[in-house]
């Protein structure tokens, strides 16, 4: 079957890579089954696209910040139109299921409205001078040339939720999309485009890591850098862009915790942690990975959860009545054995699951059964490690205090889930459960753009997307006018 060739975007224009190489992007659900070809880049790629995006920046920062959201608001539109195609894209290059790719593109919708907003605010900050007939604020600029690094997970919202910020903030970019899912980035940007974002704005430069995002690391021109991925990489990435004072956001990995008391409504907690562990084939940064179950509970939790968890139906995410899709490729296939040979050798009790599904149809592609570990204590590298697959640990306790430690205990910070009808506890849990994020009576994942999205500890470096994303596209200026019309010498002439 023939398939399209792809090719990157640069000043506008699409080019192939200079060294005429290609990656093959294939569907999960079905290795025959070629989704596209697309360029396969490196430096001298990079170095076009940057001078592109350099050229572009001249104008485009001079944009006024409301028309530069008008473009956001148009391409919003055009997703919503949209929708259905780039799901099924979405679904073909990833895997997820259809209900969760329609989600992945209307998140990118949502982040173009809510971003969209802001360029009408981008607000600075008046405060009074020390010295008289002097007035002080400060405004956010650009940061310039930015460099944006993205995941195959949610190819189409992670990459909304750096490029629309960037953007209305008036800087322009070079985005490397995931190798596994460049299409829905392709989409994204197509809609941009069509939206009327001009020339060298947002420049496409497919490739990997150690090709094109190696690249874009090291240009001296490039003047921040986001990133989304492995802690392993994004340190890489934070030392890196640090050798070139590049501003470097990092959003990277999660173990995260659903924490359920006794008193909590069953059924629900039940229900929060099925799709919190098995949604998105629990390739999410936010999955839910360890179930913490007070002893009262836990035995009728852990049958009813076994049972559930087997009977989800897994298979090629475009059939509507599947629940779980494939992982992503064979990597991530390994991984996931990998851990459930680590958690059997630690003494976990496998419950359900623990393989790779083979037969039939699923030997096209990528399955891996959903997987549950009993028996697990805080201790186990299935307790402490992030899978980025369909295994969840199940971790007995006796005390809310104990459940808070055990959850504390690991070395990622990014969502956190408690479900109880007590109040008291609920309030404890927000203030004392380290995480960039923790939900009441809901499960670890569901983000919405607005909140400020990120983590704590090897989770992140302090950054975060939705609320926090103008505030890392930009920098601060201060500006002092005076007119007195005389010298004023600031800490020195303001005491008379
Ligand atoms: C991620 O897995 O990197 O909160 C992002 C959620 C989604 C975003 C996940 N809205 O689960």
């Amino acid at each position: 079957m023939s398939h399209r060739i792809y090719h990157n975007l640069i000043g506008g224009e699409w080019v192939p890579a200079k060294s005429g190489k290609t990656i093959l992007n294939l569907n999960p659900a079905d290795q025959g089954d070629v989704v596209g070809e697309f360029p396969s880049s490196h430096a001298e790629d990079v170095k076009a696209a940057v001078a592109a995006a350099k050229e572009a920046y001249a104008t485009w920062r001079l944009v006024p910040a409301p028309k530069r959201a008008e473009i956001l608001v148009r391409a919003g539109l055009l997703l919503q139109q949209r929708k259905e195609q780039y799901a099924r894209d979405m679904t073909r290059e990833m895997g997820k299921v259809l209900a969760e790719t329609r989600g992945d593109v209307q998140e990118a919708i949502d982040e173009a409205f809510y971003v969209a907003g802001e360029g009408r605010r981008l607000f600075g900050v008046t405060t009074p001078s020390e010295l008289k007939d002097k007035f002080a604020m400060s405004v956010r600029m650009p940061v310039g040339v930015v460099g944006l690094i993205t995941p195959w997970n949610f190819p189409m919202a992670i990459p909304s939720w750096k490029l629309f910020p960037a953007l209305v903030a008036g800087n322009t970019c070079i985005i490397k999309p995931a190798t596994d899912t460049p299409l829905s980035t392709y989409n994204l940007v197509q809609a941009l485009v069509d939206a009327g974002l001009p020339p060298g704005v947002v420049n496409i430069v497919s490739g990997s890591g150690s090709g094109a995002g190696a690249a874009l690391l090291e240009h001296p021109d490039v003047r921040a850098i986001s990133f989304t991925g492995s802690s392993e990489v994004g340190s890489h990435v934070g030392q890196r862009g640090a050798a070139t004072f590049k501003a470097v956001s990092l959003e990277m990995g999660g173990k995260n915790a659903q924490i359920v008391l006794d008193d909590a409504n069953l059924d629900l907690a039940l229900d929060g942690a099925l799709w919190g562990a098995f949604g998105t084939t629990g390739q999410r940064c936010t999955a839910t990975s360890r179930i913490l179950l007070q002893k009262g509970i836990a035995a009728k939790f852990t049958a009813e959860f076994v049972k559930r968890a087997k009977a989800l139906k897994v298979g090629d995410g475009l059939d509507e009545s599947v629940q779980v899709g494939p992982q992503v490729n064979a990597g991530q296939i390994e991984t996931s054995k990998k851990y459930v040979d680590i958690a059997s050798a630690e003494g976990a009790k496998l419950l359900a699951g623990g393989h790779a599904l083979t037969e039939g149809a699923y030997s096209k592609g990528t399955f891996f059964e959903p997987t549950v570990f009993g028996g697990v204590t805080a201790a186990m590298r299935i307790a402490r490690e992030e899978v980025f697959g369909p295994v969840v640990c199940l971790i007995e306790f006796e005390t809310f205090e104990e459940a808070i430690a055990i959850a504390n205990s690991i070395d990622y910070g990014l969502s956190t889930a408690l479900y109880t009808r007590d109040v008291n506890r609920a309030f404890t849990a927000m203030r004392d459960l380290e995480a960039g994020i923790t939900y009441i009576n809901a499960p670890t994942i569901g983000a919405e753009v607005h909140l400020p999205f990120g983590g704590v500890k090897q989770t992140g470096n302090g950054h975060r997307e939705g609320l926090g994303a103008i505030e890392f596209f930009t920098t601060w200026k201060a500006v002092y006018v005076d007119y007195s019309d005389r010298l004023q010498r600031a800490q020195i002439d303001n005491a008379e």
